[in-house]
């Protein structure tokens, strides 16, 4: 029978964090990737911290490296509220590390540096998760296959589209999802026989603890910068280890409605992450985060509800189909498809459409705003348009993406 619970204790989770998202600038100019905010109160890290924690992995180390203020602060103030009893989640970054003054300088090398933390565990199983994607997981299930595999390593699966897979590390699997080739990013990828899709690794992994200790002490002889996709997989491929894969759309999380089946998104660039944003607005969107048996956990804040008011003259302030988080005030304004982070003010006779605001942006009056995404504490000026001349905006010093978001970055980068 599926223990989820006895085998979520018998786990501990080692999140990937410290990616530097480039392709997410200005966004990711101050902040990790992981820590860019979505949905209007979650960050992306919240995705798979949630996935663990619903799963009953409770004992979480979350690996930061580049620009890990904000995210530490997050973890700190949200995640590192439940630590205790034996369970725990926390932040922990190369300069922490005793055993070296360096950064990590591949995935494989990030656990490599807190090794120790894994060899006194007393945990079977250890997941090695990416910190930066949009999904929802019961990640007990792939741990359950994995057990019954007896695999030395487990890789979560998707099918992607051939022109896409180059982006990850691909693989062939025998009739028994037994991993038989894989390779990193590859220029050619292999296709499944017949088909025009490739499999694709999603970056998260499981393994036996020991397994892991003794892969990495192994490949640590070999390679400086030691990387699970470049360097793990393949020696352990060569050794004739049985790494298996665990195909993502066989992941069942309750409460899930069919469309949210094989959800997964990387969120890379910014249009992807407008993209993805704006699909919870839907009427049925693809990730329905209103599933209260597989709650995205976050840092809720102490804050009032949010409200609409009449302005003095007597304007009405409405939110049309938009996503509106604590203590935002539209006083006499219109926001029309959009999502409102925390604390965001919109006041009279503006009106914003299409677009993100992040925590704390405040819009002042006879302002107009379309599809742009404003980080966090921006203020923006009465009478000021964005997102209906795109040489204006450029001139105002805005990034404007390949499909034509108008992205305005906060004042203190
Ligand atoms: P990438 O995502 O391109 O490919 P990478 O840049 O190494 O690989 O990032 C993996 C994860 O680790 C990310 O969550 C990132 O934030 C984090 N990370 C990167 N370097 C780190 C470091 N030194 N310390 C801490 N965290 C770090 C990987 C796999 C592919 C797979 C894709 C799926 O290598 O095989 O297909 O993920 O997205
Ligand atoms: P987020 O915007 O992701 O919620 P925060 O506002 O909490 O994150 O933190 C990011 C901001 O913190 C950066 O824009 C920067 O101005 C500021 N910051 C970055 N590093 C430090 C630091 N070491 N001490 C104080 N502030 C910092």
């Amino acid at each position: 029978m599926f223990d989820g619970l006895n085998l979520g204790r018998n786990t501990i989770a080692m999140v990937l964090a410290g990616g530097k998202g480039e392709r997410l600038s200005p966004l990711t100019l101050r902040r990790a990737k992981p820590s860019v905010t979505f949905g209007g109160k979650y960050k992306i890290i919240d995705f798979v911290l949630s996935n663990l924690f619903n799963s009953g992995i409770r004992r979480i180390y979350i690996l930061t490296q580049y620009r890990a203020y904000s995210l530490n602060k997050h973890i700190r103030e949200s995640w590192g509220k439940w630590t205790g009893l034996g369970e725990f989640c926390v932040a922990i970054s190369p300069e922490t590390s005793s055993d070296s003054e360096q950064w990590f300088k591949g995935t494989a090398d990030a656990i490599l540096q807190y090794l120790r933390f894994v060899e006194t565990a007393d945990a079977d199983y250890v997941a090695v998760f990416g910190g930066d994607h949009i999904y929802k997981m019961d990640i007990s299930q792939m741990i359950q296959s994995h057990r019954m595999n007896r695999a030395d390593l487990t890789i979560a699966s998707l099918e992607v589209p051939r022109e896409e897979a180059s982006r990850f590390g691909v693989f062939s699997v025998d009739d028994d999802n037994r991993v038989t080739a894989f390779t990193e990013k590859p220029e050619n990828p292999e296709t499944i026989p017949g088909r025009e899709t490739c499999f694709a690794s999603m970056g998260n992994y499981i393994f036996p603890t020991r397994k892991l200790i003794e892969v990495l002490l192994e490949g640590k002889k070999l390679y400086e910068d030691l990387d699970f996709g470049k360097h793990v997989i393949p020696m352990m491929l060569e050794k004739g280890d049985r790494i298996y894969a665990y195909n993502f759309n066989d992941n069942l999380v309750p409460g899930m409605k069919s469309e949210e089946r094989g959800y997964w998104k990387d969120v890379g660039t910014l249009d992807s992450y407008y993209e993805a944003n704006m699909d919870l607005i839907n009427v049925s969107p693809q990730l329905n985060l209103y599933n209260y048996k597989w709650p995205i956990l976050t840092n809720q804040g102490n804050l009032p509800p949010a409200k609409t008011v009449f302005d003095d003259e007597g304007r009405r302030g409405v939110n049309i189909d938009s996503y509106v988080t604590g203590g935002c005030i539209t006083s006499g304004s219109t926001v029309r498809r959009s999502i409102l982070g925390p604390m965001c003010k919109i006041n009279s006779y503006s009106l914003v459409e299409d677009s993100i605001l992040f925590e704390g942006v405040t819009v002042g009056r006879h302002v107009k705003i379309k599809k742009a995404i404003i980080d966090k504490g921006v203020v923006i000026p009465d009478n000021a348009v964005i997102g209906y001349n795109h040489e204006d905006d450029l001139k105002n010093g805005y990034t404007i993406t390949e499909s034509g978001i108008v992205v305005v970055p906060r004042k203190d980068r």
